[in-house]
């Protein structure tokens, strides 16, 4: 490959006049900006065990009121783009949220579009765009862009959840705010109830009645158990996975990240290609190995990690007994509607 100029080629005042009118030359640079054959991601494959950082978050809970944190969060960083960028890929933020019995986490609203996995405890609850969404163990519930949110807790023990936002993106573009609001008055319904069966549909009367966001929570029980219907009904098949989708246009659930629910049958290997997207894998039951590019990692219950794109990923379930349940976010939307996606 030709060897291009550097910048120490060119004399200093050549690079001060250009300094002066905003200008840079792009060859000492273009390489950087436009590797060979494929990107170099900052973003590390890296996982975070739960049973380490829970004790940090309770920690959280006795250091800092809930007024003093507005969100009590522990974010999972990813060392690769420096800790204090506070993002697991260049997409995708994580984070792990504390609520305690009675504690109330005003409501706002904000560009970035989030979601939330719930990890442990019952008796929380989110209030989105005056639908209030009970959360249990598994359950994802979304927050659209320009929802109205807000978390309240009714019950008697710690809960915590995961969040994923598209908040590095939206805060990249300079897309990035947030309005504080009052709280919601609750509106009847649950859109989770209306669309609890995939092939029923409401029937808009009218096109202003719709929502753009009809199903804001998707249940545990559900999923987990369309989940084992797929790999009953279809014993060859090798990726038991469902889509998190917007059930009155069958697209993705958000328009940037995408969110799966993946089963490995016990004993299973499942090979991922290497795609361009870069994903997050979070264990909702059981246990899994994860291979991401030469990095090995023991996931447990309730663990998490993230993989850069372009990376072939191996997930192993060594139960020989035991279904493992995996959630999945990843930045295919954002890749496949900029027309960079692509699969190895
Ligand atoms: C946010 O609004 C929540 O509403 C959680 O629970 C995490 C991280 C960055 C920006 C906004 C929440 C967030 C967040």
């Amino acid at each position: 490959m030709l060897e291009l100029g550097r910048l120490e080629d060119l004399p200093q005042d050549y690079r001060d006049a250009l300094s002066a009118q905003n200008l840079v030359p792009l060859w000492p640079s273009l390489r950087a900006v436009l590797p060979p054959g494929q990107p170099r991601p900052n973003t590390r494959a890296t996982a975070w065990s739960y049973q380490g950082l829970r004790p940090l978050l309770l920690q959280a809970g006795e250091l800092t009121p809930i007024e003093k944190a507005e969100r009590r969060v522990l974010v999972l960083a990813n060392p690769g783009h420096g800790l204090e960028k506070m993002q697991a890929s260049a997409a995708i933020y994580l984070g792990m949220q504390l609520l305690l019995p009675g504690e109330w986490a005003p409501s706002h609203r904000h560009t970035p579009n989030a979601v939330r996995m719930i990890v442990e405890g019952e008796g929380a609850y989110t209030t989105v765009d005056g639908e209030k969404c009970p959360m249990s163990r598994g359950d994802l519930i979304l927050t659209p862009t320009g929802l109205w949110h807000e978390h309240g807790h009714d019950g008697s023990e710690p809960v915590v959840w995961l969040d994923v936002l598209d908040l590095p993106l939206v805060h990249y573009m300079e897309a990035s705010y947030h309005i504080d609001g009052s709280r919601q008055t609750v509106q009847p319904g649950r859109g989770d109830r209306v669309h609890a069966h995939g092939g029923l549909l409401p029937t808009p009367m009218f096109e202003g009645a719709r929502k753009a966001y009809p199903m804001l929570r998707y249940p545990w029980v559900e999923a987990r158990a369309a989940l084992l219907a797929l790999a009953e009904d279809q014993p060859a098949l090798d990726a038991v996975q469902l889509r998190y989708s917007n059930p009155a246009t069958g697209g993705d659930a958000l328009n940037i990240l995408g969110f799966y629910a993946l089963m490995l049958r016990p004993g299973q290997t499942l090979q991922l290609p290497a795609r361009s997207p870069a994903s997050v894998f979070h264990v909702i039951e059981g246990g899994l190995q994860a291979q991401i590019g030469d990095q090995a990692f023991a996931l447990a219950e309730a663990d998490t990690c993230c993989a850069p794109g372009y990376t072939p990923i191996t997930l192993r379930n060594a139960s020989p007994d035991a279904a493992a349940f995996v959630f999945i976010a990843d930045e295919s939307p954002l890749h496949r509607k900029l027309g960079v996606y692509e699969t190895r």
